[in-house]
């Protein structure tokens, strides 16, 4: 399994770029979808945070591992997710990832070494820690990457994986998605610590904190950290600052920031500033512009191939559920 080297800078561009945009395109017609009423459930979004998912996996081989939170649909995709597969998850369609049973916060590709999203907030910290702990076992250079938002710092869990990472120098990186709320909590009234990074330095292991809408320096971060872990040198954390630009799911009021703030983020568009990037080259800004065109078809197609599909029956309910065998032979 090789790993997407960073030679060529127009090349690496054009693909962080791409999977922004695919990233961007899902979630633009998820939301919609549950604005017409046409997705059941609850929707949580990573408009505004593409660069973190697309900068980190892009150092990532198929073979490592990854677990995401309730806001998980970008990093599964940059990870190698079927966005089809993943759609028809959203959609409650027999065809998606988990039988349309789970919907948009339990979406697991373990051939993709997506081990799952999860809504339990911290709950996927620990299951990356096994993901590595398998790795430094099966000694063939695997890493594990945690994603979770600043929310997750407050769980003893996220303590406790950190104690157990630095202790057995296990290969994994924990990367902090600071978007600033927990739910409609600002996270200033919600960690003491000053940063999420400040959380390395008591376990004895790296800790970096930085621009989390510039893809490039998430890209070098993340090569950095992934890199040490797979040579052997332990786990580091990241904290990456981004926003997101919905509300915490789709239909909050957002009552808790104003439109001025919303806007100063917005302002800072990953992709737009990747793009920026190359705005001197007319015939790179074109590329630009070709690629985000075929990511909003691809997830279109995406949509209509998944809302073809049959809805999950309720015939199968009790399909894939462990059923406890009593003596007699009769499950329970
Ligand atoms: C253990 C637990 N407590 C509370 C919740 C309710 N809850 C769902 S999302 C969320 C906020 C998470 O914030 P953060 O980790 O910053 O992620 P973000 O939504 O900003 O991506 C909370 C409190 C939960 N799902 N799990
Ligand atoms: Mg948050």
């Amino acid at each position: 399994m090789t790993v997407q080297q960073d030679t060529d800078t127009t090349t690496t561009s054009r693909r962080l770029y791409r999977t922004m945009a695919r990233i961007r395109q899902f979630e633009v017609a998820a939301s919609k979808l549950m604005a017409t009423g046409r997705l059941p459930g609850t929707l949580h979004v990573s408009i505004g945070q593409e660069a973190v998912a697309a900068g980190v996996c892009d150092v990532l081989r198929r073979d490592d591992h990854i677990t995401t939170t309730h806001r998980g649909h970008g990093h599964c995709l940059a990870k190698g997710g079927e966005p089809k597969a993943m759609m028809a998850e959203l959609l409650g369609r027999e065809t998606g990832y988990c039988g349309g049973r789970s919907g948009s916060m339990h979406i697991a590709d373990p051939a993709a070494g997506i081990l799952g999203a999860n809504a339990i907030v911290g709950a996927g910290i620990p299951i990356a820690l096994g993901g590595a702990f398998a790795a430094a076992r099966q000694g063939r250079g695997g890493v594990a990457v945690a994603f979770f938002g600043e929310g997750a710092v407050a769980q003893g869990v996220f303590h406790e994986s950190l104690n157990l990472a630095a202790l057995w120098k296990l290969p994994i990186v924990f990367v902090c998605e600071n978007n600033q709320y927990v739910e409609l909590t600002p996270v200033s009234v919600h960690l003491a610590a000053k940063h999420v990074a400040d959380h390395a330095a008591p376990y004895g292991i790296p800790g970096a904190r930085g621009d989390g809408n510039d893809v490039t320096a998430v890209r070098r971060a993340a090569a950095e950290a992934v890199g040490r872990a797979r040579e052997g040198g332990g786990p580091s954390l990241l904290e990456c600052l981004t926003y997101r630009w919905h509300g915490h799911f789709e239909g909050d009021p957002q009552r808790y920031r104003d439109a001025a703030e919303v806007a100063e983020w917005k302002a800072a568009d990953p992709l737009k500033r990747l793009a920026a990037t190359v705005s001197g080259d007319p015939s790179q800004a074109a590329g630009f512009t070709a690629i985000e065109d075929a990511a909003r078809r691809e997830m279109a197609d995406a949509v209509a191939a998944a809302e073809a599909d049959p809805v999950a029956s309720a015939g199968s309910i009790t399909a894939h559920v462990y059923r406890r065998p009593v003596p007699g032979g009769a499950l329970a």
